[in-house]
């Protein structure tokens, strides 16, 4: 079969957890989706060339390079998908967008303030030119978290007045569990604020379309030092150190309360200690009209409570979020069979592919990274002064 979409070429730097979850979608979103650019993964970049070379194979890379610097050099790459450590994004994005490539780049968009205002600074100047980034917060696309964008867009909850998001998970919760480098400031910029705290602040905005105006929070850290590791793969323990210990840098747990644009209060809570939580990214909003609950270990399932209904039929009732007419759900399956974790890469390679093709500006985009930024820098300052409160610059 002839095809005639333009084909790009795709360039990942990274092959981790990240790098494999984003290598299923770019594997399968022109499967599913009826897409305006036919993406082909080209080149595969990391530091070891056995070890790239290993997971190019697995996860289908044409191409290998060693330093991520020659992927962006070469001309069979069109976009560059950033699955690195938060201590390397702002220097290969600038890079690529400078370059004139298009960029997506994991989450959260940078380690600091001035490294992401640095970053939308550059995504500017290339959107002058048509090259296109985006931030990869992937919540966004799970099929349930758009519905509730929509619904909250509708009305269906009237006047916004709670929120309530938490993202909890347990896989350090071992004192024994190495010093990876999610637990190392000068790599992650911060611990589960910046990893997972970033996500419920990002969901928060998304489904609201508010912005946090301001915000008081506690960090904390409850294992202060922990065993050298030698590696990690994903969220799972790499090779045991030879017996020595390092200093965590990062919070183990970030809580906040913030108020939002539109007058909603909210709250919010990460933790990787959370014991029994694998990842229960949980939202809760309550309006004057009706109230909507999601948690991602039951990703599609949405909970509506309709407040304008007679008190003696209204409660919280479950919509699966599986039916064709749901956003992106009527790409897979028939309904009630049900989406995973890959699928919301899916949705966001796909949506990114359609805005380039389509010529329009993806989202999030940089800014809104920006703003989540913001938020994680203002959650910092205000732990560190004894949790006043302190507004987020617009
Ligand atoms: O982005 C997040 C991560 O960095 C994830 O979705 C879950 O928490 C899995 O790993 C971390």
């Amino acid at each position: 079969m002839s095809d005639n979409r333009p084909a790009l070429g795709v360039g990942m730097v990274g092959y981790a957890f990240m790098g494999r979850v984003h290598s299923q979608a770019w594997r399968s979103v022109g499967a599913f989706f009826d897409l305006p650019v036919a993406p082909v993964m080209a080149v595969l970049s990391g530091r070891s060339k056995d070890r790239t070379s290993a997971a190019a194979a697995d996860l289908g890379w044409a191409a290998v390079e060693t330093d991520w610097k020659d992927l962006i050099k070469r001309d069979d790459v069109d976009i560059v998908d950033i699955c690195t450590p938060g201590d390397s994004h702002a220097e290969i994005a600038i890079a690529a967008l400078d370059a004139g490539k298009h960029v997506l780049c994991e989450k959260p968009l940078a380690n600091t303030v001035a490294e992401a205002e640095a970053m939308v600074a550059a995504a500017e100047r290339a959107a002058a030119r048509g090259v296109r980034s985006m931030v990869a917060f992937n919540y966004r696309r799970v099929p349930a978290i758009a519905l509730a964008r929509q619904m909250v867009a509708e009305g269906r909850l009237g006047e916004l007045r709670h929120v309530r998001a938490q993202y909890l998970q347990d896989w350090i919760a071992d004192p024994d569990f190495p010093l990876v480098w999610r637990l190392q400031k000068d790599k992650a910029g911060s611990g589960a604020l910046g990893d997972i705290g970033s996500h419920i602040v990002d969901t928060t905005q998304f489904v609201t379309g508010q912005t946090l105006t301001g915000v008081s929070g506690i960090t904390e850290t409850f294992i202060g030092d922990r065993p050298l590791a030698e590696e990690s793969a994903g969220l799972a323990a790499g090779a045991a150190g030879a017996g020595s210990t390092g200093t965590v840098t990062v919070d183990d747990a970030a809580l906040f309360v913030g108020r939002l644009s539109g007058g909603a209060v909210a709250s919010f809570e990460a933790t990787r200690f959370a014991t029994g939580r694998k990842n229960a990214m949980r939202i809760e909003i309550n309006g004057s009209r009706g109230s909507l609950a999601f948690d991602f270990e039951s990703m599609n399932e949405l909970w509506f409570h309709d407040h304008t209904l007679a008190a003696e039929e209204a409660g919280f009732r479950r919509i699966l979020v599986t039916e064709a007419g749901h956003p992106y759900a009527g790409a897979w399956w028939p309904p009630g069979h049900g989406l995973g974790y890959e699928h919301t890469f899916s949705h966001e390679v796909k949506d990114f592919l359609e805005a380039i093709g389509t010529g329009s500006d993806p989202s999030p985009s940089f800014a809104d990274g920006l703003r989540v930024q913001r938020v994680l820098a203002a959650v910092e300052e205000s732990a560190a002064n004894e949790s006043r409160w302190t507004p987020i610059p617009r």
